[in-house]
């Protein structure tokens, strides 16, 4: 199977999943379409993460779904509030109007919260799931989701990256921000799968090495990219990133030389996943994906 096929299939997976799952609330809560809105959409990159490491280590993908789908609720629920006029201030996004403009600031502060809680709900309270994988497992998973999201990840990373707009920047202070507000969450979401498949503490710290690397991979091309592409391939606002004049390695290094960096840490992440005895055959294609992606 094609990687793009791969993933179009669990983004329809995951969308479907979502609809199903916040239907029977429809009628009574008005968060729910908004909620709908903005999980709609996107590249479904860490679902697809989620299902390619469990898969590898023979999980169904039908017992991963409840965790793909938390996992594309709460990273909707980062790009909600990273487009808020208080931060980034971002007017579209996946190809239209971002939360906030679609329904107004309060409502997209109140959505992202939504979609933050109600996605770590769907692990910890679910009791499919905890019947499937048993509660240390589930417990494990929200406990790998919130560390990622935490002091020393995305909310950590976030605040960095705002304080390294308008100013000059060490090479090490954008790996820290790349590392922290992108790749631990992409790192998680690969972790989930690996503890529905109960993989060995070994392989998992490998896997957890992997996805610190292929997240500087995604951060740098979600760089590279927002310099080269257009708007309509994209799907939201290039060029925003030397508006703002954000930390990025491209603004250290120049396109060119970003794209080399991106490449050798590609080959490290490929080397560092061949070692494991095992193959990681989505993995390694989303791996690619992330490089040679043009949106
Ligand atoms: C965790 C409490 C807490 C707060 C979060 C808003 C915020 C604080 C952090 C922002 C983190 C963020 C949005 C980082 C950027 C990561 C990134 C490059 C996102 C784009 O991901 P894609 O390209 O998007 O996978 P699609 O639309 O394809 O899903």
């Amino acid at each position: 199977m094609k990687i793009e096929d791969f993933l179009r299939e669990n983004a329809c997976l995951i969308d479907e999943y979502l609809q199903h799952h916040f239907s029977p609330l429809s009628t009574t809560s008005s968060l729910v379409s908004p909620i709908l809105y903005g999980v709609e959409g996107g590249k479904k990159i860490r679902a697809s993460l989620t299902l390619a490491t469990g898969l590898s280590y023979g999980v169904e993908k039908k017992h991963l779904l409840p965790v793909a789908g938390a996992i594309e609720m709460i990273h909707a629920f980062s790009l909600v509030h990273d487009d808020l006029p208080c931060m980034d201030n971002d007017d579209f996004r996946r190809g239209k109007p971002s939360m906030h403009r679609a329904f107004g600031e309060a409502m997209a502060v109140l959505v992202g919260d939504a979609l933050l809680v109600e996605g770590l709900r769907l692990i910890a309270g679910n009791e499919e799931l905890i019947k499937l994988f048993g509660e240390e497992k589930v417990l494990d998973m929200v406990s790998v989701i919130l560390k990622a999201l935490g002091i020393e990840g995305m909310v950590g990373g976030q605040v960095l990256d705002l304080e390294g707009e308008g100013r000059e920047v060490r090479e090490e202070e954008v790996w820290e921000i790349y590392r922290k507000k992108t790749g631990s969450f992409l790192t998680a979401s690969i972790l989930c799968g690996a503890i529905a498949g109960s993989a060995p503490p070994q392989e998992k710290e490998t896997l957890k090495n992997f996805g610190i690397l292929l997240g500087e991979c995604f951060q740098i091309k979600d760089d590279i990219l927002d310099v080269t592409q257009k708007k309509e391939v994209l799907g939201k606002t290039p060029g925003k990133d030397k508006i703002q004049d954000k930390a990025t390695l491209v603004k250290i290094k120049g396109v060119e030389e970003s794209e080399k960096i991106m490449k050798s840490k590609w080959e490290e992440a490929v080397r560092l996943l061949s070692s494991i005895p095992r193959p990681f055959p989505f993995l390694l294609e989303i791996a690619r994906f992330v490089i040679e992606r043009e949106y």
